[in-house]
């Protein structure tokens, strides 16, 4: 696993498991380990292998996440592991186009703002950042644009995604508007891209992994965050230590990671995935398997309604009689969600469910339904959600497109009763 910095955390230079690894290890096990100085080099007991405690030390992250490619490490999280109202570090999913940097300094990161339409080009030390900005924390939805690609017919090229690569965390940092107005802008800024400190699969430090970016309507708003601290803590080094772009309801592939230059363009950003078909969708409608030339796609950008049912766990088994509370989360990308409702009877009759107002702007809403199954057997629950401009989820697939992405069809769980 790639993830050597907590991989160093429990083992010395020399190789063997530090002092206070075997602290912890001790006090997990409430035993010592008898033999503790003749462990071999690098070798992990079983009692802490990553199929054992819940987090993987390895990874830091749940043993129960999906791994869908561990080079780049592609991780998703299975739905009822994202039932927590702001999710967990150990649950997020992960989506990295490349290798994760090996050097990453805090003391010395820096941040510069460039591009055709700054008055200037300015750099700030992470301290200056802290020091000079008023700080804020949003609670942010971030959804990878191809999660829940797995279920399209024909199938697309990429990471098979089920339902998982999402997550609603709250982030620290500063407003990028607060910097923009700081560094100065020219009146032809159209769009921002960012720059990350990532390494591209073949490691050639010249070619760029991704860099992608937003309109200035949205790089603007109050909720987009040069973020430095993740659910109260540092952000963690696979989602983007020590500084990320924080773009709340559009595709996760705004937010960049490892944060070291944003640009303000005087045209639609053309960094690495802006172009071509990467983030894009057809203008117009086509049938599944078609794929239209280059210039009929546009760019994806506030993400579509979409709802998990995240308690019960898909295939629990429940006792005759008794009701199940369900509850789950709904977000709408820049939209607020109006209403969440669940259907026992696939989608014949639907019941409303009670909803939650979001956190802040672009956080995901919590739900809860009681349901009743009025004898034993087969059950299949079913959420919906609508957004404020009253736009459903579809139960079907949604329309395809040849990259798999914004599939927001509903999500479904079984139960069994008896
Ligand atoms: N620098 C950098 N930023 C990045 C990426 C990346 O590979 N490199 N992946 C993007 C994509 S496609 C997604 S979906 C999100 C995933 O964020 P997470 O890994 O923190 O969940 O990060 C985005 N930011
Ligand atoms: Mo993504």
């Amino acid at each position: 696993m790639p993830d050597v910095h907590s991989q160093n955390r429990l083992f010395n230079r020399r190789g063997f498991l530090r002092q206070s690894t075997l602290a912890t290890l001790g006090s997990l096990l409430g035993a010592q380990i008898v033999f503790a100085d003749r462990l071999p080099r690098h070798y992990l007991p079983l009692v802490f292998s990553p199929n054992d405690g819940p987090i993987n030390p390895m990874t830091a992250k749940h043993k129960d996440l999906v791994v869908l490619n561990d080079k780049p490490w592609n991780v998703e999280t299975p739905a009822h592991l994202l039932d927590d109202r702001i999710t967990p570090a150990e649950r997020m999913f992960v989506r990295n186009n490349g290798l994760i940097p090996e050097k990453i300094d805090p003391a010395t990161w820096k941040l510069t703002i460039n591009g055709e339409s700054v008055r200037a080009p300015k750099t700030y030390t992470l301290a200056e950042l802290k020091k000079k900005f008023r700080h804020h924390t949003y609670q942010l939805v971030l959804e990878c644009a191809g999660n829940g690609r797995s279920g399209y017919y024909p199938k697309t090229a990429g990471n098979q995604w089920t339902d998982g690569a999402v997550s609603c965390a709250e982030w620290t940092g500063v407003r990028l508007k607060d910097i923009l107005a700081d560094v100065g802008l020219k009146s032809d800024a159209v769009y921002i891209g960012y720059y990350g400190s990532d390494l591209h699969l073949s490691q050639d430090p010249k070619k760029e992994v991704i860099s992608r970016g937003a309109p200035m309507h949205k790089a603007l708003e109050d909720e987009t965050l040069v973020a430095w601290a993740m659910n109260g803590q540092d952000i963690p080094v696979v989602h983007g230590a020590p500084l990320r772009l924080v773009v709340g309801g559009w595709p996760a592939s705004v937010s960049g990671k490892w944060l070291h230059t944003i640009s303000v363009r005087n045209k639609v950003h053309d960094g690495a995935k802006m172009t071509g078909k990467s983030y894009r969708v057809p203008i117009d409608p086509v049938e599944p398997g078609v794929d239209p030339p280059e210039d009929r796609f546009r760019i994806i950008e506030s993400m579509p309604v979409k709802s998990l049912i995240t308690f019960p766990r898909t295939g629990t088994l429940l006792k005759p009689g008794e009701a199940i509370a369900l509850r789950g989360h709904a977000w709408a990308g820049d939209r607020a969600v109006r209403s969440v409702e669940v259907s026992m009877d696939f989608g014949a009759t639907w019941q409303a469910a009670k909803l939650e107002a979001p956190r802040n702007r672009l956080a995901w809403q919590h739900w809860t339904a009681e349901v009743k199954p009025p004898r034993p057997g087969y059950y299949e629950l079913w959420a919906r959600a609508t957004d404020d401009a009253g736009v459903s989820q579809p139960m079907v697939m949604p329309q395809w497109n040849p990259e798999g992405y914004c599939n927001n069809a509903c999500h479904r769980i079984a139960v069994k009763v008896g």
